[in-house]
């Protein structure tokens, strides 16, 4: 399998984080997008919209990142990262919402703009980012807390687990300074 990635990359990165998690083993190819690589027509062809990050499966081209990771839930998660019932797939897809908002627009804009210059203002990205974390931060809380609820945490560990939602190959290599 392959991924074409860019290290600091916050899209690529999702997917690494996933490709760890279900330690699914992989080779890295690196697609430079600030030598323009992503608009040769060779990568066009994995992908029309010439964005990073592109799974190669065997032959089997997957883009964007949301449509990788359920790609890969499904393919090799079971039914641990993707259940199938109609209320703990609506609660992922609720999470990707939040990526898709207040990490996009929020996280990582104030990290392009604060850490990479790019225009915009910071302090709106940065407020949208921390309200998408109160809500995550809330959640966890009350997955601490013992609520009872629906999803993925209340499946059980793999065989192996020592620690409930840990796997081989976790955590994943912190290969770039996020
Ligand atoms: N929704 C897409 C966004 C992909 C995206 O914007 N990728 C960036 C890298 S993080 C990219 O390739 N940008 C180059 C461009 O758009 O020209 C996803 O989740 O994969």
């Amino acid at each position: 399998m392959k991924l074409y990635n860019l290290d600091i990359s916050g899209n690529c990165y999702r997917v690494r984080l996933l490709l760890a998690l279900l330690a699914v083993k992989h080779e890295l190819v690196l697609v430079d997008l600030m030598k323009g690589e992503h608009r040769k027509p060779s990568f066009l062809k994995l992908n029309p919209r010439g964005q990073l990050p592109v799974l190669d499966d065997d032959g089997t081209i997957v883009w964007d990142s949301m449509a990788i990771l359920v790609y890969l839930a499904r393919k090799y998660g079971n039914e641990r990262w993707l259940p199938l019932d109609a209320e703990s797939m609506a609660e992922v897809m609720q999470w990707l919402g939040v990526m898709e908002n207040e990490t996009l627009y929020g996280l990582s804009k104030a990290r392009l703009v604060g850490k990479f210059k790019f225009p915009g203002n910071l302090e709106e990205a940065q407020a949208l980012g921390r309200k998408g974390l109160e809500v995550l931060e809330q959640r966890l809380a009350a997955r601490r807390a013992g609520a009872s609820g629906r999803g993925v945490r209340s499946l059980p560990a793999p065989a192996g687990d020592r620690r409930a939602g840990v796997q081989a190959g976790w955590p994943p290599p912190r290969d770039h300074d996020a």
